[in-house]
């Protein structure tokens, strides 16, 4: 048995998640969360909000609200669409919370003595119409890398790179839209990512097994040259830095974010730093793509540079972009489909299968409606709810409701066992391996094998002429039924788990030789999947 520590994205607090931020982080994470305690293992999944910085301030300035108030607000929001969702977490945190504060205190004290913080007066973004410097998302302008027209201070959406204010060509004002932006003598500290290179890159080298998404994003990070970052802000709202002459400061929010994960342990758990500092668990972070530089660099470099003994990531699987009908999805711009509003129109299962089987995971994947209503009809409906459906009504029918006994398998279970086997060794690999698209794709498979082995074996036209032949057959289907749930659950756990409540039976790992016992009571469950239509969708 390995301890698993795994963690999602922290979603920033500031409104309800898009369905690429599900299908992004929290969804695959969830997934192999469930698939890790069902082969065994320990685990402790962890998320949260993260509620500092200027998404978090802006955010309450519009809703009206102090930004304390806001934050709890959308905290309690988001976990309540997630617990909808069936995301498993052991923790949902929060980065304001009194944990982070202390931890983020502590390792930015540890990296000051260390020798790798250091105080530079800047020259810093000023509105003089706000009275106020202008940092992040404060400020906005023409992305000088890809001529966006709307990066922010911190990065360019549309291009991912990292920026400077000062970068950005044609600045102005988010609060105010001045456009009177001057440019102010102001100190700040620096972390020294230039002088921990060399540390970085030694560790990057041990961590060769990544995806090749993330490790060519940190690979570029690397050979382009790290620079120091500023990790304080002139920001109210955030964790105070403890230092001499910065009373008046916070620490960037990518600063205290991911130190964000450790807090979230630190308060779920009595025993958390074995979770954070012992070799005998493996670490896996989920995120989108423009989230790597952060965990692949400026996360590790401050734990290494730190000295203290908490654990750097093992591996990082990083995702491409979902798309909403060939355009963005985008937060700001109300464009797409959200968490919210999903729920809504269909069960959390149909929105699980759909972005699971087609998550972007090695380039960018376009939802849209037809193909999201198609697929989940096809393999929720036709494949998986039919099989269900007609092998348990019809033992229901013709065996009083029970598992019946069977007698000697013929060649055509035999086979069944043989290709089920191969099958779940397949499935387990690519859930290992992180291989979501493919690990999907092998349980369709499974819950295609099941169905033809029915239609083959036709019980409903063998029982007329003999009835313990039928039974062997309708045994086996049953069997068929519980492993076709069991693979399903990390994916669609409420249908996996009806369907597993009415035949009597745990969540576990299947073998393809597991057997239900004879005489035991089963139920049949209503209609999984009824079909759907693309007029029960909201139009995004
Ligand atoms: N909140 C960005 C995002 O939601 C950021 C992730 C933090 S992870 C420590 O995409
Ligand atoms: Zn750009």
């Amino acid at each position: 048995m390995t301890k698993f520590l795994i963690t999602s994205a922290l979603p920033y607090v500031n409104g309800v998640k898009h369905l690429g931020n599900l299908a992004g982080s929290l969804l695959p994470a969830d997934i192999h969360a469930r698939f890790r305690r069902q082969t065994g293992h320990e685990v402790l999944f962890l998320c949260g909000t993260d509620e500092h910085g200027t998404p978090a301030e802006l955010a309450a300035q519009a809703a009206g609200l102090p930004v304390a108030d806001y934050c709890a607000r959308q905290h309690a929001v988001q976990a309540d669409i997630y617990r909808r969702f069936g995301l498993s977490f052991d923790h949902f945190s929060r980065t304001s919370g009194d944990a982070n504060r202390k931890l983020t205190q502590e390792i930015f004290l540890a990296l000051d003595a260390a020798g790798f913080i250091e105080s530079r007066t800047i020259r810093q973004a000023y509105s003089p119409t706000d009275g106020r410097f202008l940092p992040d998302r404060y400020i906005v302008g023409t992305c000088p890398h890809c001529a966006s027209p709307n990066a922010r201070g911190d990065q360019c959406e549309a291009c991912t790179r990292l920026l400077d204010p000062a970068d950005l060509v044609n600045p102005y004002s988010a609060i105010s839209g001045a456009t009177d932006i001057e440019f102010r003598e102001t100190r700040h500290l620096f972390l020294k990512l230039a002088a921990l290179e060399g540390r970085l890159r030694d560790w990057l080298a041990t961590r060769c097994n990544w995806p090749p998404l993330v490790r060519s994003i940190a690979q570029k990070w690397l050979d382009e040259g790290l620079r120091d970052r500023c990790i304080t802000r002139d920001l109210d709202w955030g964790v105070p830095v403890p230092k001499a002459g910065f009373e008046d400061k916070v620490f960037y929010v990518w600063f205290d974010a991911p130190i964000g994960y450790i807090a979230a342990a630190a308060e779920a758990r009595d025993d958390w730093r074995t979770w954070w500092q012992s070799d005998d668990v493996r670490y896996l972070q989920f995120l989108a793509k423009d989230n790597v530089p952060f965990h692949a660099i400026s996360f590790p470099a401050t734990l290494l540079g730190s000295g203290l003994p908490f654990k750097p990531v093992d591996v990082i699987k990083g995702f491409n972009w979902l798309t909403f009908e060939g355009g963005k999805f985008s937060t700001s711009g109300r464009r797409g489909l959200f968490t919210d509003t999903a729920l809504e129109a269909c069960p959390a299962d149909c929105w699980r299968w759909w972005l699971a089987a087609n998550v972007p995971e090695n380039s960018d994947t376009d939802f849209t409606i037809e193909r999201f209503v198609d697929g989940v009809n096809k393999d929720l409906g036709d494949v998986f709810g039919n099989l269900v459906n007609r092998c348990l009504s019809f033992a229901a029918a013709r065996f009083e409701s029970t598992v019946p006994e069977p007698s000697e398998p013929g060649p055509l279970e035999r086979q069944l066992v043989l290709a089920l086997d191969a099958r779940l060794v397949s499935l387990r690999a690519h859930h290992e391996a992180l291989a979501f698209r493919k690990a999907a794709e092998e349980v369709r498979s499974i819950w295609r094998l099941a169905n033809a082995y029915l239609s083959e074996a036709a019980p409903w036209t063998v029982i007329r002429t003999d009835r313990k032949r039928a039974a062997t057959i309708v045994h086996a289907g049953q069997n068929l039924v519980r492993i076709a749930a069991l693979v399903a659950w990390p994916f669609i756990p409420f249908a996996a788990k009806d369907v597993l409540d009415c035949i009597g039976e745990p969540v576990v790992w299947p073998t393809a030789t597991d057997s239900l016992p004879a005489g035991r009571r089963i139920r049949v469950p209503p209609v999984l999947f009824p079909k759907i239509s693309a007029a029960c969708l909201p139009p995004g």
